[in-house]
């Protein structure tokens, strides 16, 4: 047996477990081959000595906004990619957004295939977001798109004026969804709870950054994603509630779990990491707010993050995704979105944080690796679950990305030996195309030393993204596993009967 690259001297983080140390990770064509120890070398394998770190399975980002056609100052795909390579991340799933007008999904993936292709550090897939959800898109183009363009998973908004669809039309996509084996993700927040408190905001001047989080309260949320799960148990389709920040709204799901029903939850780490203090303005720049307005909002109280880490480390949040939807603060040379002539206007803020590269390093930081154990919120499988296996059995990549275990890709991360590699997160460290990360100052217990994509090193943090912007290949996804729950019960709120008369 020939390798093309050894990772030697590691302890190999699985979904399950932390294997003894000593253990080498073979390669050959990019996949993994061989876990063992003594695995033979020729002059032409590389060797990485992994000096006794972890090593774990490069992260999947399975939430991404890169290049998106309604997100002008947005980042794209190049730096994107950039970012998340340099941050342990080797595969990203962005989204191929729908407008109102578009009646069909091809020339839309035309468009995003184009604007990625070749333009990715990382390998990648789409989600489609549908937001005009037609007879023809349902019925005659999801199946064409799950089997032949491997896109299998979909996002919906239940708020917003111009991407929001009413619960019927997510009845209507729930269905098709399930019968295709697609993946429904959905945002929960009750539009019209939110455009009340908005008006009302206004009307009294009060449109400072600051109010976008009382705009949102958490109960908008706590309500949509109650209904948002009625609607898929009503359907029995697989769900995942994206984006959660309110404890409230998570124990809803927690609730659907425990009836094995199909629901997942995604979490984001500004929501673990950040309040809405930080939607104050500073002294010196009374809009600063601005680079921290995200929805759901970050949430007021420090119980709010308490309630979302016991979900981290208790199982119920399904994956751990960056939400990088960021947009530039200042944008073209002291042109900032939201401020009209000199006045605040958080509801013309851009939504969304600048997150992709700052992921991984942000949860492993508070993993029994950089924490001591009575400190530590998750364990490493736990880590390794949320950050990567869960995302790739979720969207269709089981058994390609996601572990590490022979017949995968060769994605690795490999991590700086204990006691090394600790460092507090500052833009200028950062490759994105932003001007700010939101999380400045924020301390992590290690940064990826190595991020291995496919076999090669595309990151090396004493020389830089080494890897090539030619590097990332598209993802034809399969269907997606529903990770706990089930399909096929007989959920409550349509009976055996209904369902015969129904279906
Ligand atoms: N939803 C997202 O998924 N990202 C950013 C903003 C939003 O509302
Ligand atoms: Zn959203
Ligand atoms: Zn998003
Ligand atoms: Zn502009």
């Amino acid at each position: 047996m020939e390798f093309d690259l050894i990772v030697k001297n590691g302890v190999i983080v699985t979904a399950s477990e932390v294997l003894p140390e000593g253990l080498e990770i073979g390669v050959k064509d990019g996949k993994i081959t061989c876990i063992g120890t003594g695995l033979p070398s020729t002059h032409n394998t590389k060797i990485i000595d992994a000096e006794g770190a972890y090593i774990t399975p490069g992260g999947v980002d399975s939430h991404v906004h890169l290049a998106q056609a309604n997100s002008p100052t947005g980042d794209g795909w190049e730096t994107g990619s950039r970012s998340a390579i340099a941050g342990g991340t080797t595969t990203i799933i962005a989204f191929a957004s729908q407008e109102r007008e578009d009646t069909s999904l091809y020339p839309v993936l035309k468009d995003y295939h184009a604007t990625a292709k070749d333009q990715s550090y990382c390998d990648y897939g789409f989600h489609f977001i549908l937001t005009n959800p037609t007879p023809e898109i349902l019925h005659d183009e999801l199946p064409v798109m799950a089997e032949k363009e491997g896109i299998t998973s979909v996002k919906l908004y239940m708020t917003y004026d111009a991407l929001k669809v009413n619960d019927r039309e997510v009845l209507n996509i729930l269905f098709a969804c399930k019968a295709l084996g697609m993946t429904t993700m959905i945002h929960a927040e009750s539009h019209d709870m939110i455009a009340f408190i908005i008006d009302g905001l206004e009307r009294n001047k009060y449109t400072e950054p600051y109010f976008h989080a009382i705009a949102r309260p958490r109960i908008a949320e706590d309500e949509a994603s109650y209904r948002a799960i009625s609607l898929a148990e009503l359907a029995d389709a697989p769900m995942l509630i994206v984006h959660m920040s309110s404890d409230v709204a998570v124990n809803h799901v927690r609730d659907a779990q425990t009836r094995l029903l199909p629901i997942h939850a995604e979490t984001c780490p500004h929501y673990l990491f950040l309040l809405s203090e930080k939607l104050k303005a500073e002294p010196h720049d009374h809009f600063s707010g601005a680079k921290h307005v995200c929805s759901p909002p970050l949430r007021h109280d420090p119980k709010d993050l308490e309630g979302l880490w016991q979900s981290i480390a208790n199982g119920t949040f399904t994956t751990f995704s960056s939400d990088h939807a960021p947009s530039k603060y200042d944008h073209t040379g002291g042109k900032k979105l939201g401020l009209v002539d000199g006045i605040p206007r958080f509801a013309n803020i851009p939504n969304g944080l600048p997150g992709i590269e700052t992921r991984m390093a942000l949860l492993f930081g508070q993993t029994p690796a950089c924490q001591p154990l009575e400190k530590a919120r998750l364990s490493l499988p736990r880590f390794v679950q949320l950050t990567a296996t869960n995302p790739a059995k979720l969207y269709g990549l089981s058994g390609v990305k996601g572990s590490i275990a022979p017949g995968y890709d060769a994605d690795l991360v490999i991590w700086h030996p204990k006691a090394a590699g600790a460092c507090t997160i500052s833009q200028s460290m950062l490759h994105h195309d932003m001007d700010y990360t939101p999380f400045e100052g924020v301390e992590v217990g290690n940064w990826p030393r190595f991020t291995v994509l496919r076999g090669q090193v595309a990151w090396s943090q004493a020389e830089g993204v080494v890897g090539s912007l030619q590097a990332g290949k598209f993802l034809m996804r399969g269907r997606g596993e529903v990770v706990g729950g089930r399909v096929g019960g007989v959920p409550r709120g349509m009976g055996v009967e209904e369902r015969a008369y129904w279906l």
